[in-house]
């Protein structure tokens, strides 16, 4: 598997685990708070994953006493807000959004400001019990500005969102099971597994349909229900030239186990 670009290899750890690539944010020291490298290398381990064939579900995951405390304050605190609009930062965040594989956060510990919106720009969460999700940035004189405002909203609707994001207050992993914010919360020592196993199931799965139905469920956010069903149908008809589709229905019905080959 390739590395993130050249000088970030330090900030995260990449692994491929058979059909499921793991990336580790790695700056334990200051809670993983996501400086410039970090994206950088996290992108580009991502994009490396997104590409490689033999990846079919790709987990982001930080260490047990944090996933992200946030965007690193003090590589923007000084920043004016000519600097901070030209700043590839926010990029990085989208890019995550719109990887073409399912990703999956494995959340422990904090989960704050953009440590939050990464994982809320992922399409599954696995959390541990210890997990703590929360948009600070209104006690530092700011707001949230990689998703948090549009993504809480969505999961939570907009009297609960708003609590948050105006208060800065915490939601605990049981809270945002309730909410709908997190897949499942498991004991911490065995969140990573339980995303492990999540992704397995994932990867096993044909990969086509797998990426066309992640298309056709994250549209649903976006469009009214007249376009989302005809995108729907136009990805469903489009599986039916896929090897997958023929080898899926044929193994049904001869009451055999498929072999999906990504065809
Ligand atoms: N940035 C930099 N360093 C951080 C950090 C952060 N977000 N969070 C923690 N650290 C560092 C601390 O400074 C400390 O470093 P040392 O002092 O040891 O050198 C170390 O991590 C351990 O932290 P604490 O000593 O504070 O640990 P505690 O257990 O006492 O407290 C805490 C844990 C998570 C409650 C606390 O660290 C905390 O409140 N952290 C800040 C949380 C926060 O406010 N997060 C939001 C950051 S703003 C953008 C779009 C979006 C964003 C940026 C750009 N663009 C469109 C360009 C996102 C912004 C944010 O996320």
């Amino acid at each position: 598997m390739s590395r993130p670009p050249a000088g970030c290899a330090k900030e995260i750890r990449t692994e491929a685990e058979g059909p499921v690539g793991l990336i580790t944010l790695n700056r334990p020291s200051v809670l993983n708070a996501l400086n410039h490298p970090l994206m950088e290398g996290l992108v580009g381990a991502l994009e490396d994953f997104e590409r490689a064939p033999s990846i079919g579900c790709i987990i982001i995951t930080g260490n047990a006493k944090a996933f992200a405390a946030g965007a690193d304050i003090k590589e923007m605190d000084h920043a004016t807000t000519a600097e901070i609009s030209r700043d590839p930062h926010l990029s990085r965040w989208d890019r995550v959004g719109k990887c073409a594989k399912p990703v999956i956060a494995a959340v422990s510990g904090f989960a704050l400001g953009g440590g939050c919106e990464l994982a809320l720009a992922c399409d599954m969460i696995v959390a541990s019990e210890t997990a703590v999700f929360g948009q600070p940035e209104i006690n530092i004189g700011v707001m949230p500005g990689a998703g948090g405002t549009q993504r809480l909203t969505r999961i939570l609707g907009k009297t609960r969102a708003m609590e948050m994001v105006l208060t800065g207050k915490r939601m605990t992993a049981r809270e945002a099971l309730a909410a709908g914010l997190v897949n499942r919360v498991v004991p911490v020592e065995s969140y990573l597994e339980q995303a492990k196993k999540l992704a397995h199931e994932i990867a096993a799965q044909p990969p086509m349909a797998v990426r066309m139905a992640k298309e056709a469920v994250l549209k649903a956010l976006d469009v009214d229900l007249d376009a989302g069903l005809a995108l729907e149908r136009r990805l469903f008809y489009s599986l039916f030239d896929t090897g997958d589709q023929k080898e899926g229905m044929r193994a049904f019905i001869e009451k055999r186990e498929p072999k999906f080959t990504g065809k």
